[in-house]
């Protein structure tokens, strides 16, 4: 039991465990009354109101991104991909537009991942028109390679007004090789939450590798049914539309094998960046964007409001036996 110090001036309990008044240390009223006097101080000032704090890492970890979740409904957008295929630049791309305010029809209002954001943006940010680019973007890599790491932001759809938040991973390829390659999915339990998933395509390669792009999104799309029982919609995002559209023949093949597996997929193609002639850089992403909140108006209600029908509306809602 803790005490505090005796009122005593000459106590020597402390040094030698022994009290010149012949009293008990643990019961010496001198000393449990010191205590007790401490213990009825207030803190002279209020512990200030901690902000959430973030690992260091750039990108927000699970554990962060279900702390937004918890205070509000955040639209989870799980994005696969093969190295390389534009997953990274298509977040990239949206930064920038918002950053602008062209991102049609949305307009920004906050981020929790603001230093990773600018961290993937900075390739783009120093880029020059007419000067070539290799690499707008650097290959993703995460702190750790286990857990899944993910983009915040904060949005407001000029058509309503309405304000919402997106929380998008920005995953390494190889996690989408790892699933179709050697069927690992450990690390992509998060998708089981996932509002919608992106899967991302290199357009360039679907049109000159076609059979063989094919295939392995179509493996893909199998090794995600096992995971994402609740089969969220998909969007097969085809990159590189300003190297020339998709065949119309890959969408088809890409569309039907989703179908097979019971999702409900769509295709948008875009071009985050620009090095070709066919589109302009941005081209698909506000769409892509918009596409996130628009699902939602696919769920159900989750309050509908019923016609009055004489009975009780309450008894409408009775089950098939009447329970
Ligand atoms: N012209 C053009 N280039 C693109 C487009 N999307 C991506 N790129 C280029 O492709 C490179 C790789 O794209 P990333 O977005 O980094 O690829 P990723 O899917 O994130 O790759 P990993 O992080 O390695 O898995 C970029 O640096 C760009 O140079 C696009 O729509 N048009
Ligand atoms: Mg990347």
């Amino acid at each position: 039991m803790a005490f505090g110090a005796c009122t005593e001036a000459d106590c020597t309990v402390a040094e030698t465990d022994v009290c010149l008044r012949n009293n008990d240390p643990a019961k010496c009223p001198n000393r449990a009354n010191a205590g007790t006097v401490e213990e009825a101080l207030e803190p002279p000032l209020e512990a200030p109101v901690e902000n959430p704090r973030f690992q260091h890492s750039l990108t927000l970890d699970p554990e962060a991104a279900a702390s937004i979740m918890r205070s509000r409904y955040a639209h989870l957008v799980g994005i696969l991909g093969m190295p390389k295929s534009g997953k990274t630049a298509a977040l990239v791309s949206t930064y920038l537009l918002l950053g602008r305010d062209q991102l049609k029809g949305f307009s920004f209002l906050d981020s929790m991942s603001l230093r990773a954001l600018d961290e993937i943006s900075h390739g783009a940010r120093v880029w020059q028109v007419g000067e070539s680019f290799g690499q707008m973007t650097v290959h993703t890599e995460l702190s750790d390679e286990r857990t899944p790491g993910f983009m915040h932001l904060r949005l407001e759809r000029h058509s309503d007004e309405r304000r919402f938040d997106m929380l998008l991973s920005d995953l390494p390829g190889e996690w989408s090789t790892a699933l179709i390659d050697k069927e690992r999915s450990d690390r992509l339990e998060f998708l089981r939450a996932a509002d919608v998933i992106w899967i991302m395509v290199d357009g360039e390669e679907l049109r000159a590798k076609r059979h063989h792009t094919e295939h392995r999104i179509k493996i893909m799309l199998q090794r995600l049914a096992k995971i994402v029982t609740h089969k969220p919609p998909i969007k097969i995002v085809i990159s590189r539309r300003d190297h020339g559209a998709p065949l119309q023949s890959s969408v088809d093949a890409l569309l039907a094998e989703a179908a097979r597996h019971g999702f409900e997929a769509t295709v948008a193609p875009i071009a985050s960046f620009q090095d070709g002639d066919d589109a302009t850089p941005g081209t698909g992403i506000a769409e892509l964007i918009a596409s996130v909140v628009e699902e939602e108006a696919a769920q159900p209600e989750f309050w509908p409001t019923t016609a009055p029908s004489g009975a009780r509306a309450m008894l409408n809602y009775r089950g098939a036996t009447g329970q």
